[in-house]
């Protein structure tokens, strides 16, 4: 984990995909909830659910996103948590079909064994976990299926985390945690090169720790993992442009242009369109690199 040893590897094994970090990646986000704020409810249980997702994935992987990310739990500040059960339900049968019918790599985004080791089966290429595997059984069921994990900092649940978060050291107590997230992955038989890191943004934080840890990405980014940053459409953004959730594209698409020029390796957005301009933009600033003239 020395930052001036190790610096992480240029590629990243999804599977039986490869995804290249030596240039930072759009991931979007495809919500599989009803309930989620960001896409008002698009996407619900019913007969045309299906279909409007994978217009969305091929929209999306035309936009240039190389990843997508699907989550069947809503992790929104004071939402409840659904049953393994139900969470299986609705997000399987989605990996299933994005996975027969698109050369994407499918990040699932869960906390649950179950839906590990479902969606593994089924062809998806990376584990993104906001609770950093803490889950009785995540772990493990993590480890069986040699696929690349994302490690996010949460603090407490999303049913109460935003009520007063407090810490000692935001940055100290933010990359301690994922240190010790990364060493219990190691003893658990996880290889380093199956790991990257997520500050967390928004999951247990006020906007001044927000903003803290995005000022330290490089710091992040020195631990020697890919750095994965999620601010799209936060209300970190809303609190200093004044925006509603509808209506934050523009700040989204300037932190992630800041979040690259810091370092970071993915970033996970909701405007896809948008967001690979402010990441191809900020990539040519800081990569010097000819472009097509
Ligand atoms: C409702 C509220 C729905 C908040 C979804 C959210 C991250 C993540 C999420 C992140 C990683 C959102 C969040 N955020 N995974 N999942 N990093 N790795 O705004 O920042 O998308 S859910």
């Amino acid at each position: 984990m020395n930052p001036l040893l190790s610096p992480s590897p240029p590629q990243l094994r999804c599977g039986a995909r490869l995804l290249d970090l030596s240039e930072p990646q759009v991931m979007a986000i495809i919500n599989i909830t009803p309930d989620s704020f960001s896409d008002g409810g698009k996407f619900h249980a019913d007969g045309v659910l299906l279909d409007k997702v994978l217009r969305r994935v091929e929209e999306v992987c035309e936009q240039g996103a190389t990843l997508i990310d699907i989550g069947g739990e809503s992790t929104r500040p004071g939402s409840l948590t659904v049953t393994a059960g139900e969470e299986c339900d609705r997000v399987l049968p989605v990996v299933d079909a994005i996975a027969k019918r698109f050369d994407t790599i499918i990040s699932v985004d869960t906390s649950t064994p179950e839906v590990v080791r479902g969606a593994a089966k089924l062809g998806a290429g990376l584990i993104n976990d906001v609770r950093a595997l803490l889950r009785p059984g995540a772990m493990d069921a993590a480890a069986e299926s040699s696929l690349p994990i994302c490690l996010m900092h949460m603090q407490g649940e999303p049913s109460s985390m935003q009520q007063d978060p407090r810490y000692q050291n935001i940055f100290d107590d933010v990359a301690g945690f994922l240190k010790d997230r990364v060493a219990a992955c190691l003893a658990a038989g996880i290889s380093e090169d199956r790991l990257l890191l997520d500050p967390g943004f928004g999951f247990g934080k006020t906007t001044a720790h927000n903003f803290e840890l995005f000022r330290r990405i490089p710091d992040f980014v020195g631990m020697g993992f890919p750095v994965l940053v999620g601010v799209s459409r936060k209300s970190m953004l809303g609190a200093i442009t004044g925006r509603a959730v509808g209506d934050r594209l523009a700040a989204s698409a300037a932190m992630a242009a800041m979040a690259v020029e810091r370092g970071a390796h993915i970033i996970r957005a909701h405007d896809v369109k948008e967001t690979v301009d402010a990441v191809k933009l900020a990539t040519a600033v800081k990569f010097e690199k000819s472009n097509n003239d």
